[in-house]
């Protein structure tokens, strides 16, 4: 290792002195440049695309734990726990509907083992309760009502199944799990999610179980092919927290991990925001007053969809088997807070100048405002900075502002700061580093008629699809 170093230093000294590029740092930069080029090359899917257009989307946290109390499960609940006694899938959806969510994943079994559906493959499930007097099944209803409504229907289903006598025994367990995952994905119609947590334990023969995760996949692919694997799976990244907060640089280009994806290098795995809108996962009574602030669910909206992620919040229904008032309440009021923002694109009639614009028109400067995703700006020449400026027409006032890459063509951009004119010079007002399909930013309040976005530095050539800006009610 040494030698090769001496060698490595001698050979750099030689260059130097006689007045060539340095070899390494052109070397090095000829690795950053492949490394770049490969993050660029990676796509997300169309099913990615769908699934990230979706922006917000619903966990209902449903079973047995809603009747004992705990938010998990041993496995030795009795059935006849489980007795909503008001069920009504419909009202979810409206709930879900009237608040901007576009899909529901079903919690179909929790790490307790109790099936929300009739399996065929243990009687530890709805049909050894008294609701609809054994006869009953949430997924059906759950997944009809999400149709019904317009609504995407995806599942979680618990490798972990503290309940069933195999677990432990891998081969026998992974059998069953597979069943399982057959029944709801060929009874209920088109998945659009399958949720799996890594959570893993020992079954009553005292061994670790080993999930067969590749055999698992491989029954999604072939039952549901459009359906996106999240979590512990190829398509949808856990962010990393429960508090539905992404980091401020989130990039939907990530190395591959050999344990979900096997294989290596980049894949496009974007990140998912999973927090619940009470302090629990199931419902509890006591959390009833502890519903989650307008002013924190806004925050975390702004910190999931506004950094290029997809929230996923968890609505925990009662033991009626509705989502409660409390939490349905507090979703009007996020609607009505969103709405309020983001109804109106101040900048929809600006006329917008580019520094350079390819030779296409196309990928002309004014579609950034025509609110149609499919099209994009993208400068001359492949260049990696650019301007875009935005004549308002009249002086406007926000307070907020939207950017969003095509990501069909990959995420690009690494830093961009907002500037507005003062009628002197420009003025920043906001800087920020990654985009991806969507970043919102907050700031005071800014009043002018023209405004810039600088893109400072990308990957390859920046192709913005779309631009906002928005004034947030600055009162309560
Ligand atoms: C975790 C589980 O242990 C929690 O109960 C909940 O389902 C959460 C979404 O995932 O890993």
């Amino acid at each position: 290792m040494k030698s090769l170093l001496l060698i490595r230093s001698g050979w750099l000294l030689v260059c130097l002195a006689a007045g060539l590029a340095n070899p390494l740092a052109t070397a090095t930069a000829t690795a950053q440049n492949q490394d770049t080029a490969a993050a660029v090359a990676v796509k997300p899917t169309p099913e990615q695309i769908a699934w990230q257009k979706m922006e917000f989307i619903a966990f209902t946290h449903f079973g047995v734990n809603t009747f004992t109390d705990r938010e998990w499960g041993d496995g030795k609940e009795d059935p006849k726990l489980f007795n909503p006694t008001a069920f009504d899938a419909h009202q979810w959806v409206k709930v879900c509907r009237d608040a901007g969510i576009r899909m529901i994943i079903l919690t179909a079994k929790h790490h307790d083992g109790f099936c929300l559906w009739p399996s065929r493959y243990t009687e530890h499930s709805v049909k050894n309760s008294p609701w609809r007097n054994g006869k009953g099944d949430v997924v059906r209803e759950v997944a009809d009502a999400c149709r019904e409504g317009g609504l995407k229907f995806g599942v979680y289903l618990s490798p972990w199944d503290r309940h069933e006598p195999g677990y432990g025994d891998s081969p026998r367990y992974n059998e069953h799990f597979k069943n399982q995952l057959r029944e709801l994905l060929t009874n209920y119609g088109p998945i659009t999610e399958v949720w799996f947590d890594g959570a893993c334990g020992e079954g009553p023969n005292g061994k670790k179980q080993v999930y067969d995760w590749a055999g698992f996949y491989a029954v999604v692919r072939e039952l549901q092919p459009r359906a996106l694997i999240a979590i512990s799976g190829p398509d949808i990244r856990w962010v990393g927290n429960e508090s539905g907060v992404a980091r401020e640089t989130e990039w939907s280009v990530q190395p591959a991990n050999p344990a979900v994806q096997f294989r290596t290098g980049l894949v496009w795995w974007p990140a998912e925001c999973d927090v619940s809108i009470r302090p629990g996962w199931f419902y509890h009574s006591s959390q009833d007053n502890q519903v989650k602030s307008l002013a924190d669910l806004l925050d975390i909206y702004y910190k999931s969809v506004g950094r290029n992620s997809v929230l996923l919040l968890n609505l925990p229904p009662d033991r009626r088997g509705l989502i409660n008032e409390n939490d349905a309440r507090r979703l009007v009021e996020l609607r009505h807070a969103l709405d309020q923002t983001f109804t109106v694109n101040l900048a929809s009639d600006a006329r917008v100048t580019a520094s350079s614009t390819q030779d296409d028109k196309d990928h002309g400067a004014g579609t950034v405002v025509d609110a149609n995703q499919t099209t994009y700006w993208t400068p001359a020449d492949n260049g990696r900075e650019a301007t875009l400026d935005m004549d308002l027409g009249r002086s406007v006032t926000f307070n907020r502002s939207m950017v969003q890459e095509y990501i069909p063509q990959g995420q690009r951009i690494e830093e961009y700061t907002w500037a507005y004119w003062d009628g002197q010079g420009w003025q920043p007002f906001a800087k920020d580093t990654t985009v991806g399909y969507k970043k919102l930013d907050r700031f005071p309040e800014v009043t002018t008629r023209k405004v810039r976005l600088s893109i400072l530095k990308s990957r390859a050539a920046p192709m913005i699809g779309e631009l906002g800006l928005y004034q947030a009610p600055t009162s309560p």
